[in-house]
């Protein structure tokens, strides 16, 4: 049996990484710059989440690929920056603890307001990303209201998946679910098809999605599950889209796709001395 262990290490930027290896071999490794969860290994050593090999990792900037947190703002709805700024904000490490027998491995990240959040969101706040590496990966967050005023937010976990072709890749679970369409001003549908599919760009919200999706690629299943979170995401930027990101490579867009998980449409309402938590899963399943 591989020894656990939990170690700060530093990546070859210098920035501060977490890393987790479980007894039972999976391995995870969290960045503290926007407590990005930036790769799982399976037990089986298969590689789950998907990296851009062009993206950056520097202070102020996102990573592309892993987890990136979503929070307080989805995309460009609304005057923050896109998709808020917890994700590219540093974030301090407020506890780890290795297996001890229980088969899981943690640590819990924490972000708080401060007077740079306050500039552009004037409400005080706490947050804490909690990452448990087991058979699967499971992520929580949790949003304290620390201030006087009440506030509301989008949260999403961003993520982005390895796949081994587009071209046979697809999401269940989601037919018979409202989405709205961003490729399309956001115009509202139904989902029609059993799964999703993806011939071209796709990115898409569904309101008040299943707690429980499948992604195959028709060589390993991903099981993504949510808990307390309504909305879900299906992103691929597909030829056009990915050529213009700057940090994403022109072919990447054959091996990804973001099933992201959170509260977009429904912004969560938070009284001053509150606190909101959600979470969501991924087991890596064979065919
Ligand atoms: O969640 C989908 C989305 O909002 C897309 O519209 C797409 O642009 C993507 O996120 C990535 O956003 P980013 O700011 O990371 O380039």
């Amino acid at each position: 049996m591989v020894k656990d262990e939990v170690k700060k290490i530093r990546d070859n930027n210098g920035l501060p990484v977490v890393a987790l290896r479980n007894s039972n071999g999976a391995r995870a490794t969290i960045y503290q710059h926007g407590a990005h969860v930036a790769s799982w290994t399976t037990p089986e050593s298969r590689d789950v989440l998907f990296m851009s090999g062009r993206s950056v990792f520097r202070p102020g900037v996102p990573i592309r690929g892993g987890v990136p947190l979503v929070f307080p703002q989805f995309s460009d709805n609304g005057s923050l920056p896109k998709h808020g700024f917890a994700r590219v904000r540093e974030w301090d490490v407020l506890r780890t603890g290795g297996d001890a027998g229980h088969g899981e491995c943690s640590c819990v990240l924490g972000f708080k307001s401060d007077s740079e959040t306050k500039a552009i969101w004037p409400f005080d706040f706490s947050m804490e990303l909690g990452v448990r590496l087991g058979e699967g990966l499971a992520l929580s967050v949790v949003v304290k209201n620390t201030g006087a005023a009440v506030f509301d937010f989008s949260f999403a976990f961003h993520t982005y998946f390895s796949v081994s072709d587009i071209a046979n890749t697809s999401v269940s679970g989601l037919q018979g679910v409202s989405y709205s369409d961003s490729l399309l001003n956001g115009r509202e549908d139904v989902e029609s098809r059993e799964a999703v599919t993806f011939e071209s760009e796709v990115d898409r919200i569904y309101f008040d999605a299943p707690d429980r999706l499948e992604l195959s690629d028709g060589v390993a299943r991903t099981e993504i599950t949510k808990r307390n979170m309504r909305d879900s995401v299906v992103w691929n930027p597909w030829i056009e889209k990915a050529a213009r990101l700057e940090d994403f490579g022109d072919d990447e867009y054959k091996r990804m796709v973001c099933v992201e998980t959170g509260n977009i449409k429904s912004r969560v309402q938070l009284e001053p001395g509150k606190e909101w938590e959600g979470e969501t899963r991924f087991e890596a399943r064979g065919i």
